[in-house]
């Protein structure tokens, strides 16, 4: 019984594992954001995204969407989608209808359908 449960552990692991090695792994892309305007005001703000791999060459083709929260519990998030402006590049315009403290979250399935999921904070966004 002990032994089959232990078998059982190893399998998972032994998936896990796998399944690791059969998606490539993605870490080696970088993801600049820049927000207008600079100091975030409540209302409308433009979020711009540059998508580059370690050589330092524009990623193109990514299907990008984010969604914006509260550091505090029981705000209704805010989800926009971005669009590719030219290559690598790409921007979306959020809605934040709160003063206080927001992080993005991005979601980016690329061209060849592997995701990538990065995150960053827009703090201190005053009153309008
Ligand atoms: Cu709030």
């Amino acid at each position: 019984m002990l032994s089959r449960r232990s078998s059982l552990v190893a399998l998972c692991v032994w998936l896990a594992l796998a399944q690791g090695c059969r998606k490539e792994p993605v870490s080696d892309l970088t993801l600049a954001h820049e927000v207008s305007p600079n100091p975030p005001r409540v209302g409308p703000v433009t979020i711009t995204l540059r998508l580059t791999d370690t050589a330092g060459r524009q990623v193109d083709g990514a299907r990008i969407t984010l969604e914006a929260n509260m550091s505090h519990a029981g705000m209704v998030p805010v989800f926009a989608e971005a669009r590719e402006t030219e290559p690598g590049r790409y921007q979306s315009t959020m809605e934040l209808s709160m003063a206080g403290d927001w992080f993005i979250l991005v979601h980016v399935t690329l061209k060849d359908g592997r995701k990538i999921d990065r995150q960053f904070d827009i703090k201190g966004v005053v009153a309008a």
